[in-house]
């Protein structure tokens, strides 16, 4: 009978051994990047300038006695609903055919999970995500099923577009030239991770994704362990930046289980950046990783300068500018 490394181990004794000797190289410091969090929840952290409104909604959600999923949920919505994100639901700005398609995820504590991508014409992916999780099979729906799943749940069809957006993508097409910005200019994904007053985490994801992208193109965003991933035993992560480079190194579920063999959330954030530095030439490229744990205690760390979060907790909520890598 083939016997497993973990059979093997148990039968000699090196379980235990490699326990102990792998406790102490990952028995690091626990202190928060920021100094603001070690408690339990709530905390909420988001991406971005926009993450301050969509954490104090959050916030206000779990106050009127909403659940931590809601709280999550409700929090980006508003940011979806925001003409002014260009890239995030309304006013997101359109791939090179000139539609918006937006990519969406949101996990929950109990560890399920749902998302589409490619969708088009609806407000709230994020709802819509949230429906897939709770009421089919399935954890991920695609484009014009995305769409005829949200229609026959009573989402209405909305033109994203707005006139801002139209004049970005007319302007565009002048030169066509694809060349993703590096930070906020063009980076503004909301992702959320959300701990309740029970100490349970939530997470969610909702973009338009990259403008003027191939057509079909998917991000990292609702993709369960690249932009977003939960384990409510461990810690949370979530995602932004340039996708391609964050599905490439599995960037938020390597964060959890970096968490879960006892790196720090910071130090889990800053090995998952390290891994994206380490694949490929990134002096173009930015990604931002968050990270909560199980204690309460937060990471976050970018590629480089520019990426920005907001956290709150009881005490009220903050703008922290991420620390990066390329100093
Ligand atoms: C994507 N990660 O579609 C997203 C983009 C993003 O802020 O984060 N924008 O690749």
């Amino acid at each position: 009978m083939k016997t497993n490394r973990r059979s093997f181990l148990e039968k000699t004794g090196l379980g235990a051994l490699s326990l102990l000797l792998s406790n102490r190289l990952f028995a690091k410091s626990s202190k928060s990047m920021d100094g603001l969090t070690k408690a339990k929840g709530p905390i909420f952290l988001s991406t971005w300038t926009h993450g301050q409104m969509a954490n104090e909604e959050a916030l206000r959600v779990l106050a009127n006695g909403g659940s931590g999923l809601d709280a999550v949920e409700k929090g980006v919505m508003l940011i979806e609903a925001d003409p002014e994100g260009s890239s995030v639901g309304l006013g997101g700005l359109p791939d090179r055919t000139g539609k918006v398609t937006l990519d969406a995820c949101i996990m929950s504590a109990d560890g399920n999970c749902g998302a589409v991508c490619m969708l088009e014409n609806i407000l709230h992916p994020i709802s819509v995500a949230r429906k897939v999780m709770e009421d089919t099979p399935h954890v991920m729906l695609a484009g014009d099923g995305a769409y005829e799943f949200a229609s026959a749940n009573g989402f209405e069809k909305v033109d994203l577009l707005t006139k801002k957006s139209k004049a970005a993508f007319k302007n565009w097409k002048k030169e066509q030239k694809y060349k993703p910005i590096i930070n906020v200019e063009n980076h503004d994904t909301i992702g959320m991770l959300g701990m309740d007053e029970k100490g349970d985490i939530y997470g969610s994801c909702t973009t338009s994704g990259l403008a003027y992208k191939m057509r079909g193109r998917i991000g990292d965003s609702p993709i369960i362990g690249a932009g977003l991933f939960i384990d409510n035993e461990v810690g949370g992560a979530v995602a932004t930046g340039l996708g391609e480079s964050i599905i490439k190194v599995a960037g938020s579920a390597i964060i959890v289980e970096l968490m879960r063999h006892g790196y720090s959330p910071q130090e889990a954030c800053e090995e998952a950046v390290n891994r994206i530095v380490n694949n490929e030439d990134t002096k173009d490229i930015q990604v931002g990783f968050l990270a909560i744990s199980k204690s309460g205690e937060t990471g976050a760390y970018a590629i480089h300068p520019g990426f920005n979060f907001a956290i709150s907790n009881q005490e009220g909520t903050r703008l922290v500018n991420s620390d990066y890598l390329v100093k």
